[in-house]
């Protein structure tokens, strides 16, 4: 994968907004670079809904050329074609669904240099590192790290594809950027956003204070 695609990586499922797929459209039209289908959470769509709903976001996202990575549904991935999968410390082996997949983007949430270490010697293309900062949008994350872990992950990997999240916001982007992250990964200041073009420009961080 392009570091680049993890510039603006936004995330959403039913369950962040009540226009799921008007947020959707406005943010690839804003510029977002990655898209992760993340249906979760209380009342979230199952069987023929759920599957229906992650077409037609994946509809979107090849309309304006984004990869559309699902999280953690191995099966709905593969049933997809998804462009990529990812997937958490207590979900698939990345092995597993790399013996299927082989061109495909895999992505591991990872918290430690234990963690980091194992994606990376499993053929992960990118990590995500985080909680960053307190994040409303998952109910069992765990509790904000900060940028340690991030600066040394990247003093550690200087080459690969690290994306932060949780808590992400346009003010706090840059720090986020200047800690090592390639890109930053987002709910909740997408969904809420009122302005979602000028949200995604700030999160991308060309010249709004970015050090
Ligand atoms: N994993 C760690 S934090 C998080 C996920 C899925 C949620 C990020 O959402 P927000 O609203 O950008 O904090
Ligand atoms: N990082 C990313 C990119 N996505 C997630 N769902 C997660 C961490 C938990
Ligand atoms: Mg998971």
């Amino acid at each position: 994968m392009n570091r680049n695609d993890l510039n603006v990586y936004f995330i959403m499922g039913t369950a962040n907004s009540a226009q799921p797929l008007v947020i959707l459209e406005k943010a690839l039209q804003a510029g977002i670079t990655c898209f992760q289908f993340r249906e979760k959470g209380e009342g979230c769509l199952t069987g023929e809904d759920y599957e229906a709903f992650a077409r037609s976001c994946q509809k979107l996202c090849r309309k304006y050329g984004v990869p559309f990575i699902v999280n953690d549904d191995v099966a709905l991935a593969l049933k997809l074609d998804a462009d990529g999968i990812h997937v958490g410390q207590e979900d698939a082996a990345i092995t597993e669904f790399r013996a299927y997949a082989k061109d495909k983007i895999i992505g591991v949430s990872v918290h430690n240099e234990h963690e980091m270490a194992l994606a990376v010697q499993s053929g992960a293309d990118y990590v995500g590192i985080g909680p960053i900062y307190q994040t409303k949008s998952k109910s069992d994350a765990r509790p904000p790290a900060g940028l340690h872990f991030l600066r040394k992950a990247r003093s550690q990997y200087p080459g690969f594809p690290i994306v932060g999240i949780g808590g992400i916001n346009e003010k706090n982007a840059a720090e986020v950027r200047s800690a090592g992250a390639d890109g930053v990964s987002v709910i909740s200041v997408i969904c809420e956003s009122l302005n979602i073009e000028k949200t995604v420009q700030k999160l991308r961080g060309n010249g709004n204070g970015a050090t």
